[in-house]
């Protein structure tokens, strides 16, 4: 037995929980679930060949993290890989288990006054190493960058079953091909991931959080240009009024002014000096209609909820089709613009919102799919068919959108090179 028999699942009733992604869109059948304990039970299981379906916290968005129908794909499961190694105080620095999820890691820096630059509403449930795997992306990226931006080294068992490990922790260290880079967003096709070391974030005694009302769009997009002046500004995103009248109507949560507005920007900032006066005194500049500030904990948690809630309110009135889309940030406004117009119709209606500091824009819609549509418009604004949710399984058909036929070749060299027979979660990001 190459891990204990309890963690084995062939069992339809216990596997079917690891065979259906979160958003319910995509259901597989695994030949079985596989939960290995450390790297040399993944090293094992990967010595047997069979295709492998790397799984986190199963909070993919793009159908990478299940198996496809046959029934002969086995799915690792990391989530027993949860070793929470020593935050290093020098170097700001923490080795952890794959399947750590982000929320105990943040937990667990916080405990030594350090805190994790990513952040996202799946917090609870997604891991690091599905993180890394997707280079995740969430609400902190305009100050602390993606997941790849967190990364120093990775462990991870190739298809091969070897391992390879550059967990040292030099900032500095030009010693070659940078693999752990190469892994992150590779979404389980290359290794399987099995520990990673990041960079951590300082926890400023500091915060305050803002909800800004505008007119429309394009009022919160000139905004934004205002608030990058703040120090210290951790997230910008926007909602609408449909979002909000929906996560409201799902959720009973209160309406967070007196009136209502066509479009809203959260923006936080956080130093080691308050940064509410210089905030105050950015949003003093702009045209504003209304503004709620949050400086206590609960009231920051109520602006935030009003944002984290679209993804759960919208798929209670979905199943939605969903474009992780981003366009330069200067032409977010027209390009949503000319989506609404082209999707908008009695049988579709398109949601939006996202990290406006970073042009990502999460197009959901309820209806029929759009997928032409949109896809065509994301292409004219010269913007890419994925911003941060990766490519998985439902993208696939859409990457030479946003690659050349050229970089494709190097993808598959690359697979070719890593995974001969491919068995690294087949089916995923290339065809
Ligand atoms: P899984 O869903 O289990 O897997 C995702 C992919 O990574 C799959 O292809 C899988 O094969 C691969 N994988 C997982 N673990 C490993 C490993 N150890 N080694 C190799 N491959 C692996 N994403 C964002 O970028 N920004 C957001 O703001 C954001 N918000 C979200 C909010 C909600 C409510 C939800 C449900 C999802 C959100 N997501 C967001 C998407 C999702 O949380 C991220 O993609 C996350 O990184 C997935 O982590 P996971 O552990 O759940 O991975
Ligand atoms: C977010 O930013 C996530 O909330 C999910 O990336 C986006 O539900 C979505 O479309
Ligand atoms: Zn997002």
């Amino acid at each position: 037995m190459l891990v204990g028999g309890e963690h084995v699942l062939v069992d339809p009733d216990l596997r079917r929980p690891y065979e259906t992604d979160w958003t319910g869109a995509y259901k597989g059948r695994a030949a079985a679930v596989v939960r290995p304990g450390n790297t040399a039970e993944v090293a094992a299981i990967a010595r047997l060949g069979m295709p492998l379906v790397p799984q986190g916290g199963n909070t993919g968005l793009v159908g990478g993290s299940v198996p496809d129908d046959t029934g002969t794909a086995v799915v690792l499961s990391t989530l027993r890989l949860r070793e929470l190694g020593a935050v290093n105080t020098s170097s700001a620095q923490v080795t952890v288990g794959a399947g750590v999820t982000l929320g105990a890691l943040q937990a667990h820096a916080r405990a030594s006054g350090l805190d994790v630059g990513v952040d996202l509403a799946a917090r609870d449930s997604a891991t690091i190493g599905g993180m890394v795997a997707t280079n995740a992306g969430g609400t902190r990226v305009l100050r602390y960058g993606t997941m790849r931006h967190q990364l120093v080294g990775v462990e991870a068992v190739l298809a091969s079953g070897e391992v390879i490990s550059h967990l040292g922790g030099l900032e500095k260290d030009n010693t070659g091909y940078d693999l752990a880079g190469l892994l992150c967003g590779s979404e389980g096709t290359l290794a399987v991931i099995t520990r990673v070391r990041i960079k951590l974030v300082p926890v400023y005694p500091h915060r305050v959080t803002a909800l800004l009302a505008f007119e429309d769009l394009s009022s919160a997009v000139t905004g934004l240009a205002r608030l990058r002046t703040v120090a210290g500004l951790d997230a910008a995103e926007y909602m609408v009024r449909r979002g909000i009248d929906l996560v409201r109507s799902t959720f009973g949560v209160p309406e967070p002014f007196r009136r209502e507005h066509p479009a809203y920007l959260l923006v936080e900032a956080s130093g080691a000096v308050d940064p509410t006066a210089e905030l105050a005194a950015a949003i003093s500049t702009l045209d504003v209609l209304d503004v709620a500030v949050a400086s206590s904990a609960k009231d920051r948690e109520r602006l935030w909820a009003l944002r984290e809630l679209h993804t759960e309110a919208l798929t209670r009135a979905g199943p939605p089709h969903k474009y992780d889309v981003s366009v330069p940030l200067d032409r977010v406004a027209p390009f949503v613009a000319e989506v609404l117009e082209a999707v908008d119709s009695p049988s579709r209606t398109c949601h939006h919102f996202g990290h406006l500091g970073d042009g990502n824009v999460h197009l959901n819609v309820l209806g029929d799919l759009a997928d032409e549509l949109i896809f065509g418009i994301v292409n004219r604004y010269e913007g890419s068919i994925s911003a941060e949710h990766g490519i998985g399984r439902l993208k696939q058909p859409w990457l030479h959108l946003s690659r050349s036929a050229s970089e494709l070749a190097v993808f598959a060299s690359i697979k070719a090179a890593l995974d001969p027979i491919g068995m690294l979660n087949p089916g995923v990001l290339l065809s």
